[in-house]
C-alpha cells in the first residue's frame, strides 16, 4: 500500500512459559522495532503493539512441571518479557497480555460475532483422549508423526518441522505428552472455522494480489497450504485455561490459542488508545491504514491463513498488507532450544553487557535469517563490535569531536569555499536517506544497515582523504571547511542510525548537543530523517557540540569465553540429562547376589603399570589383609592421586594375572557422562572390611 495514513505493526506474541532469546529477537522484535522507528522518522502515525501470549497448552505444561498455577508461570514470564524488551529499547506503543480483561473481552466478542453470524461450523467429533490422564489431547498434549512431511515429534496442533498447521487426528501414531498412552478418542462438541470456504478468496488475495510484495518464503508456505486444500480448524478446546468459549453449553471448554492469540494485537490497540486518548478502530479497520505483521516462520499459517480469515469473516477489519516473516536464527551452528538452555537469553545479555544492546541489534540485524536460517556466533558477534560499530562508526565520530574540540573549542566552525570533494560528499550525504529508505520500505535492515555503515565510511574516507590533522598546520580555511563536512556527516549518523541503533543515536545526539530530549537547550536543535536531503545545513556554525564520549568499546576475548563456557556448561547439563542409561541386565536371583563379597577398602600404594596407559598397581587394606590389585583407572588419576582414597572392592573375584601382575579382586568405579571414572564411598567413616550388601 502508497501512502498510508497511518501503519500498524504487530510483533508475534511472545509465549510467556519462558524468556526472550535471540532467535525470537533476530526474527522478529528487532526488524519490527526498526521499522517502527523508521516509520515514526519520517513522520507516520504509528502503532506498534504486542503483547504476552499467556493461554495455550504450553503454559499449562510448564505450571504441571513446577507445580504452579499456568497464573503464576505467565506472571512470572510475563514481568521479565516486558522488563527486558523495554531495557533492550523496542519501543512497543503498547505491551498487553493476553489473561488481560480487555483481551478476554475483546476475544469474546470477536467469537460471538462470527457465532452469531453463523460463520462456525458447530460439530460434534471424535478427538483423541488420555483414560490415564482423564483429558483431552490437543496442541502440545499430544506427539505424533506429521502426516505431510512424516516428522516425529509433530504437535497435535502444528508441525514444528514443515509448519503445517492440522487437527491432532490427523496425527499418524499419536501419543500422549502427559502419559505417554496410546490416545483413544471420544466424542466432544467444538465450533470450527470452516477454512475450506475461504480457499478461493484467500488463493486470489495472496497468490495474486500478493505474489509480488510478499517474501519468497511467506508466499512459498502460503501456496503449498491453499494448495494442498484448507480444511475446517476447531478454534475450541476441552482445556481449563484460556478464554471461556462465550456461547451457551460449552462448559469447560476455551478458546484455541491461535484463536484467540492474533486478536491480542486488537485488544493491545484498544488498550494502548484508551490510555492515549485515541479512537483505536481506524488502526485496524481504516482501508488507508497499513497493516503488518512481524513474525518467525512458524508463525507464517496462523498470520497470513487463519487470522485473515477469521477477519474477512468478521467482515469490519482490514487485512495485512505484508506479513515479512524471517526465517531461523541458529546459535554455534544448533538450533536454538528453550528446553535444552541452547540460547542466549535477552534478560542475561543485558545483564552480562550492560549499555550495549545496541551491539546486539547490530549484529542480530547484521546476521537477521531474512531469507533463510542464518547462525550467530560470539566471534562474529566480538569481531562485528570490534572491527564495524568501533573501527567504523565510532572511530569516524570520534576523530570529529576530538578535532572539533582540539581545534575550535567544539564548536562547528564557519566553512570556506567548498571543493568537489566536499560538494561530492554532501550530495551523497543528502541522498543517504532515500538509499537506506528504499532498503527498509521493502523490509531488507541486513541491506539498510549496511547503507548506514557506507555513511560512516563516507566520513572515514573523507578524512583519511582530507586530512585535517596536517591541513591545519597549513591551511587553516581548508580544515575548517573539511571539520565542517565532518560534521554534517556526523549529525546525519545521528538521526539515521535512530532504527537501528536508537541508544547510539541518542548519545550521539548529546554528544553532538542536538538531543531532542533536552529542548531546554538553549542551541537547541532537531533534525528530522528528511531534513538530512532537505536542509542546507544540519549543524550550523558557531553551534557548540557537547563532551566527546565513547560510543562503542573494544570487547575482549575473556567475556566471549565466558558466553562459550556458558553454552558449554548447558551443552553437559544436556548430555547428562540425555545420557543414555544402560539397559538393565538379566535378572539374578538372592542367592546369586550372595555369592559377591564387597568390602570397604583404602589404597595404600599405588604405582603405574609401565607400558600401559590405562593401568595401575595398587595396594588395597581391605580390612581382611592388604592385597594387590590391578585397576584400569590411570586416565582419570594418577598413583598420587589416589592414595588414602576409599574404595568398594570386591574381595572374593578370582585372581588374574595382568601384565605378569597377580591381581586379587575389583575395585568397582562408576562414570560421569564426560567419561571420567569416580570411586564409590561411603559417606561416613566406617572401618576397612565393613561389608556392603
Ligand atoms: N505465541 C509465538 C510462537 O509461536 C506465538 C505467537 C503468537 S502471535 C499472535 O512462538
Ligand atoms: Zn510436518
Amino acid at each position: 500500500m502508497n501512502n498510508p495514513k497511518r501503519i500498524t505493526i504487530t510483533a508475534a506474541l511472545p509465549y510467556t512459559n519462558g524468556p526472550v532469546h535471540i532467535g525470537h529477537l533476530a526474527g522478529v522484535y528487532v526488524p519490527a522495532d526498526i521499522y517502527a522507528r523508521y516509520q515514526r522518522l519520517i513522520g507516520m502515525d504509528v502503532a506498534f503493539v504486542c503483547g504476552s501470549d499467556e493461554h495455550g497448552v504450553p503454559i499449562t505444561i510448564k505450571a504441571k512441571r513446577e507445580g504452579i498455577t499456568p497464573q503464576q508461570v505467565v506472571d512470572k514470564y510475563h514481568a521479565i518479557i516486558k522488563k527486558s524488551f523495554s531495557d533492550f529499547g523496542i519501543s512497543f506503543d503498547n505491551y498487553s497480555r493476553t489473561s488481560a480483561k480487555i483481551h478476554h473481552d475483546t476475544a469474546s466478542e470477536f467469537f460471538t460475532k462470527l457465532y452469531n453470524d453463523g460463520k462456525f461450523i458447530e460439530e460434534v467429533t471424535e478427538q483423541l483422549y488420555d483414560e490415564e490422564a482423564n483429558q483431552f489431547l490437543a496442541d502440545r498434549f499430544v506427539v505424533g508423526t506429521c502426516p505431510k512431511c512424516g516428522y516425529e515429534e509433530s504437535y497435535g496442533d502444528q508441525c514444528e518441522n514443515c509448519g503445517t498447521s492440522h487437527n491432532a487426528t490427523d496425527l499418524i501414531n499419536p501419543k500422549s505428552a502427559i502419559s505417554g498412552s496410546k490416545p483413544v478418542t471420544r466424542d466432544t462438541r467444538h465450533w470450527f472455522l470452516p477454512l475450506d470456504q475461504y480457499q478461493d478468496w484467500l488463493n486470489d488475495w495472496i497468490l495474486k494480489e500478493h505474489k509480488k510484495d510478499w517474501k519468497a518464503n511467506v508466499y512459498g508456505q502460503c501456496k503449498s497450504w491453499i494448495d494442498d486444500g484448507l480444511r475446517p480448524r476447531a478454534v475450541t478446546r476441552d482445556l481449563d485455561w484460556g478464554i471461556p468459549v462465550p456461547v451457551e453449553g460449552a462448559e469447560g471448554k476455551v478458546l484455541y490459542v491461535w484463536f484467540d492469540a492474533p486478536i491480542g494485537y486488537i485488544s493491545s490497540t484498544r488498550e494502548w488508545a484508551e490510555r492515549e486518548g485515541k479512537d483505536w478502530e481506524p488502526y485496524w479497520k481504516s482501508e488507508d491504514t497499513k497493516l503488518l505483521h512481524f513474525i518467525g516462520k512458524d508463525n507464517i499459517v496462523f498470520h497470513c491463513i487463519i487470522f485473515p480469515s477469521m477477519l474477512k469473516a468478521e467482515g469490519s477489519f482490514i487485512l495485512p498488507d505484508n506479513v515479512p516473516a524471517n526465517e531461523f536464527l541458529n546459535l554455534e551452528g544448533n538450533k536454538i532450544s528453550t528446553s535444552k538452555n541452547w540460547a542466549v537469553w535477552l534478560h542475561e545479555y543485558l545483564e552480562e553487557f550492560p549499555g550495549q544492546q545496541d551491539v546486539l541489534r547490530y549484529v542480530l540485524t547484521a546476521n537477521a535469517p531474512e531469507t533463510k536460517d542464518n547462525d550467530f556466533t560470539w566471534a562474529d558477534f566480538q569481531a562485528r563490535n570490534n572491527n564495524e560499530l568501533v573501527a567504523i562508526f565510532g572511530n569516524f565520530i570520534n576523530r570529529v569531536v576530538v578535532l572539533t574540540h582540539k581545534y575550535y573549542d567544539g564548536q562547528v566552525p564557519s566553512p570556506a569555499e567548498f571543493s568537489k570533494v566536499d560538494r561530492d560528499t554532501l550530495k551523497e550525504l543528502q541522498f543517504a536517506p532515500e538509499v537506506i529508505s528504499s532498503s527498509l520500505e521493502r523490509y531488507r535492515f541486513r541491506e539498510a544497515q549496511g547503507k548506514l555503515m557506507d555513511v560512516a565510511r563516507l566520513g572515514n574516507k573523507y578524512l583519511a582523504d582530507e586530512e585535517p590533522w596536517k591541513t591545519i598546520k597549513t591551511n587553516e580555511e581548508r580544515t575548517r571547511t573539511v571539520m565542517y563536512v565532518a560534521l554534517q556527516i556526523a549529525s546525519a549518523m545521528a538521526v539515521l542510525s535512530e532504527p537501528f541503533l536508537p541508544h547510539t543515536s541518542r548519545k550521539l545526539n548529546r554528544i553532538l548537543g542536538v538531543s531532542s530530549n533536552d529542548a531546554g537547550q538553549e542551541n537547541h536543535i532537531e533534525n528530522s530523517w528528511n531534513d538530512i536531503s532537505q536542509k542546507q545545513e544540519l549543524l550550523p556554525s558557531g553551534h557548540q557540540i557537547g563532551t566527546s564520549e565513547l560510543l562503542f568499546s573494544k570487547i575482549e576475548n575473556e567475556q566471549i569465553q565466558q558466553q562459550l563456557d556458558k553454552l558449554a556448561a548447558s551443552k553437559k547439563a544436556n548430555e547428562t540429562m540425555n545420557a543414555t542409561v544402560e539397559p538393565q541386565k538379566d535378572t539374578i536371583t538372592f542367592e546369586d547376589f550372595t555369592k559377591l563379597d564387597m568390602r570397604v577398602g583404602t589404597i595404600i600404594s599405588a604405582e603405574k603399570m609401565p607400558k600401559t596407559k590405562k593401568l595401575l598397581v595398587l595396594k588395597v587394606d581391605t580390612g581382611i589383609d592388604t592385597r594387590t590389585i590391578v585397576s584400569g583407572i590411570a586416565e582419570s588419576f594418577t598413583a598420587e592421586e589416589v592414595v588414602g582414597k576409599r574404595v568398594t572392592v570386591l574381595v572374593n573375584l578370582a585372581p588374574r594375572a595382568l601384565r605378569g601382575v597377580d591381581s586379587e579382586g575389583m575395585i568397582l568405579m562408576t562414570e560421569t557422562p564426560e567419561g571420567k571414572l569416580v570411586f564409590i564411598n561411603p559417606d561416613d567413616d566406617v572401618p576397612n572390611g565393613s561389608s556392603i550388601s
